[in-house]
Order: structure tokens, then C-alpha cells, then sequence
């Protein structure tokens, strides 16, 4: 079901696809047409697309840190996450394999297959805008190993501090709304996506990631097919022209470079789904456990947590001064009842303003002033507690091997006087 979606142009067309597709994309990159088209030699790779810098190439701030060049992967970083929508130069950047060459509006399409579809149903960019009520949903995106670096015994993988994570605003249709129009059958039971991007190896038959979501989580109105980022179309490494978004579960489920939906009548069994991958132990493990596949749960709703965005780790105050602390604060599928700051380790909290999400799934901002007793050094501690009652640990929480679901308190240092 996987590749066999895309369209298997002849070899001809395939070259010309290409072709068309690096010329939009050196206009793109470069801002300018490029006018001696006719006369750039056949698989020629233009010099704009050689530069190698990410900042560059991804219009990324330079406060921005490279993890990984192959694939490409950025964090952002909590001083850069102060607006309340995440504007696209301050985006981490996640990505399992290489962003794919070739990305055609005009030629896109997306195929809506898999066993519980009679008859599948292709629908291009423009079927999708023409025939769907749009929405525009801000829509929180963690990356499930998100903190990953503060897991000991160390879990291999990117070693995400706590930047891989963001709010944008996401303009589409409903998932809800092609599923219904392609008609599913009652033995649906998960999605799974498709995309354009290539697998590390080179390998056309491999996919690298195609991860998937319960029919339920599909079925929410704000699952998103989005077609704009922020107003605008989707940046290239975000996942231009298309993009299954689906706010509150690991950042992993909302597939960039949208070609295919396949509506499953089992749990969607595509690249990174089976065991270790965005799993986590179903019952706590000591740290350096060894844990059987068989024990590893699919990481689903992410669980509640905070970020101080302003000031930033390190800020100085004079003695006598008070000081604003804000952030954000998000909880998966449920919402973030109330939020806390410590500046004594943990001894006391004293409660924040806490704004209500503008809409689901979107994350929540709070502020608060602080005041300190005496000159030395602090360190402002920040807690989220969700719907549920259940707040984020002080400590880093189970260890797990891959090193998901860290959302122990984020802490800024202060130093006053
Ligand atoms: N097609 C595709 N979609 C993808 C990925 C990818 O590698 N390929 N990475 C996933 C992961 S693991 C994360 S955390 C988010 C990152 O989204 P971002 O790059 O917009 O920050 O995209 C997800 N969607
Ligand atoms: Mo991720």
C-alpha cells in the first residue's frame, strides 16, 4: 500500500517532473526565476541548491542548533519560542529521511486507499481547497523525544533539550471531511500516511517514516490535511504542499510531504510503528532495563508541560526589581488547568494566569511576576498541571529506552543584583 500510491510516471515524464520541480525549487530558494533555463544542463544540481547552510537554506534564526545534516535536524531553543503563534524561522526541524527534491503543487496528489476504503479516491491540491470547508486551527507539535538529553543511561537518537516543540497556525480541511467522502467502512481502525521523502539508503521502495493515528484521533475536527502554515504555504522543510496535522499527540503522526492516507483495519504497521520506534515501555522499567517488544505501548496523547519563554536562562535583574516570567504550557489531548513557579527548588509554588487555549489542542500561555527576597542566584522553576489533576515531575521522569516523554520542569537560572 505504501509506495504503489504514487503515480509511476514513465521515465520521460518522470525526468521532466523532476526537472519542473528543481527549477520551482531554485525560484523558490533563490527568489528569482531562473532565466536560462532552457540552457542548465540535465541533472545539473544549480549552485544555490549546493549551499550547504541550513540557516540558508530553511530561513531559520541563527539562535537555531544543528543536531544532524543527514537528515537535517534542528532545535529551537525556549528564548525563541516567546510568541504565542511560533513564527516558521524559530521551527525545530525534524526530519527521518531526505526532503524530497521535486514538490509540485500543480502535480500533487493525494491518494485516500487502504482496507477499509472500497474504492480508493485521488484528489489533487486543487479538489482538496475547491471542494472542503477550510479551517485554520493553532495546533501544538512536540517531537515524542523532545528532552531526550536528559535521560540516563543516555538513549540513542537526537539529543533534544527542550526546543522540539512549537504552536503554528494551520489552515486545511478536515481529515473527517475526505474520510466521509471517500466512504469507510465500519472495520476501520487506524490511519497511516505517505510521503514524498526518500529513505536515507536512496532505496525508491522504502519508505522513511509512515506513522498513522486510531481512527478516532483521525476523526477530530482538528485534524488537519493543512495546505497553509502561519498564512502562508507550508515552508519546504515543514512539509510543503501538504501536511497531516494532529495537535496533541507526538509530532511524529503528522506526516510532511503528504501523498497518501491509507485507512487501515488494524493498527497502520508502516516505518517507524513496530517496536522500539515512538513506543514506551506499557508498565515502568528500572533505568538500562532491556525491554521485549512485546512490552512497548504506542505512545498516543503527549503528557502535560511548560516552557518559560521569557526571560531568557541566565537573565540578570537588580535586587528589589521584579521580574515578569511567561511561557506556554500544553497537555496532549486535555487541557492545562493551572500553572506554578518555584524559586526555591520546589519548596513553593506560587500560581501563574493561565490563558484558555484559542482553540483545541492549541498550546496555553501563562505569566506571572516574581519577586526575590535577596541578591544571589535562582532558578525559576515552571509546573503545568493538565484536566486531569496529573502535574509535570520535578525530576526527569521513567526512563524508557528511547528516551520519549521527558517533561520534567523547565528551569531558568536568575541571577539578582
Ligand atoms: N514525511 C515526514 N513527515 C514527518 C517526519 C519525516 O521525517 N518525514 N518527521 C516527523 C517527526 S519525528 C517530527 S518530530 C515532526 C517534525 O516536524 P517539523 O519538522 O515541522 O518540526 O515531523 C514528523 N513528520
Ligand atoms: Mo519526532
Amino acid at each position: 500500500m505504501a509506495k504503489e500510491n504514487k503515480q509511476a510516471p514513465s521515465v520521460n515524464s518522470r525526468r521532466k517532473f523532476l526537472r519542473n520541480g528543481t527549477l520551482a525549487t531554485v525560484a523558490a530558494v533563490a527568489g528569482a526565476k531562473v532565466v536560462f533555463a532552457s540552457s542548465m544542463p540535465e541533472g545539473y544540481v544549480p549552485v544555490v541548491l549546493q549551499d550547504d547552510d541550513p540557516y540558508k537554506l530553511f530561513k531559520k534564526d541563527k539562535d537555531l542548533i544543528v543536531l544532524n545534516n543527514k537528515p537535517w535536524n534542528m532545535e529551537s531553543q525556549p528564548h525563541l519560542l516567546d510568541d504565542k503563534v511560533t513564527p516558521s524561522d524559530k521551527i525545530f526541524i525534524r526530519n527521518n529521511g531526505l526532503i524530497p527534491d521535486s514538490l509540485e503543487e500543480a502535480n500533487w496528489e493525494l491518494v485516500v486507499d487502504g482496507e477499509a476504503v472500497s474504492s480508493p479516491k485521488t484528489y489533487s491540491l486543487t479538489d482538496l481547497k475547491r471542494d472542503f470547508q477550510q479551517y485554520t486551527y493553532q495546533l501544538t507539535l512536540e517531537c515524542g523525544g523532545n528532552g531526550r538529553s536528559e535521560f540516563y543511561p543516555p538513549a540513542s537518537g537526537n539529543q533534544w533539550k527542550t526546543g522540539a516543540v512549537y504552536c503554528a497556525s494551520w489552515t486545511g480541511v478536515r481529515l473527517k471531511d475526505v474520510l466521509e467522502d471517500v466512504g469507510i467502512g465500519d472495520n476501520a481502525v487506524y490511519i497511516g500516511y505517505h510521503s514524498a521523502d526518500t529513505h536515507l539508503s536512496g532505496n525508491p521502495d522504502k519508505e522513511p517514516i509512515s506513522r498513522g493515528v486510531p481512527i478516532a484521533k483521525a476523526l477530530q475536527e482538528e485534524t488537519l490535511l493543512a495546505f497553509e502554515m502561519n498564512g502562508e504555504a507550508i515552508p519546504i522543510v515543514h512539509g510543503y504542499p501538504l501536511r497531516l496535522v494532529a495537535g496533541g499527540f507526538p509530532a511524529s503522526v503528522s506526516g510532511k510531504w503528504l501523498t497518501g492516507i491509507s485507512v487501515r483495519d488494524k493498527v497502520h504497521d508502516g516505518a517507524k510503528m513496530a517496536a522500539p520506534s515512538y513506543r514506551v515501555p506499557c508498565k515502568p522499567v528500572s533505568p538500562g532495563e532491556e525491554v521485549p517488544d512485546e512490552e512497548m505501548c504506542i505512545i498516543e496523547s503527549m503528557p502535560v508541560k511548560s516552557l518559560i519563554t521569557y526571560p531568557k536562562s541566565g537573565a540578570k535583574i537588580d535586587l528589589g526589581d521584579s521580574l515578569e516570567v511567561r511561557g506556554h504550557a500544553w497537555a496532549g489531548e486535555l487541557e492545562v488547568s493551572a500553572m506554578h513557579v518555584s524559586i526555591d527548588f520546589g519548596q513553593t509554588w506560587q500560581t501563574c494566569e493561565v490563558e484558555a487555549p484559542v482553540n483545541r489542542l492549541a498550546w496555553q500561555h501563562f505569566k506571572t511576576t516574581v519577586k526575590f527576597p535577596q541578591d544571589g542566584y535562582y532558578e525559576v522553576w515552571a509546573r503545568a498541571t493538565d484536566s486531569n489533576g496529573a502535574s509535570q515531575p520535578m525530576v526527569v521522569p521513567g526512563w524508557n529506552p528511547k528516551g520519549y516523554l521527558n517533561n520534567a520542569c523547565h528551569r531558568i537560572a536568575v541571577k539578582v543584583g
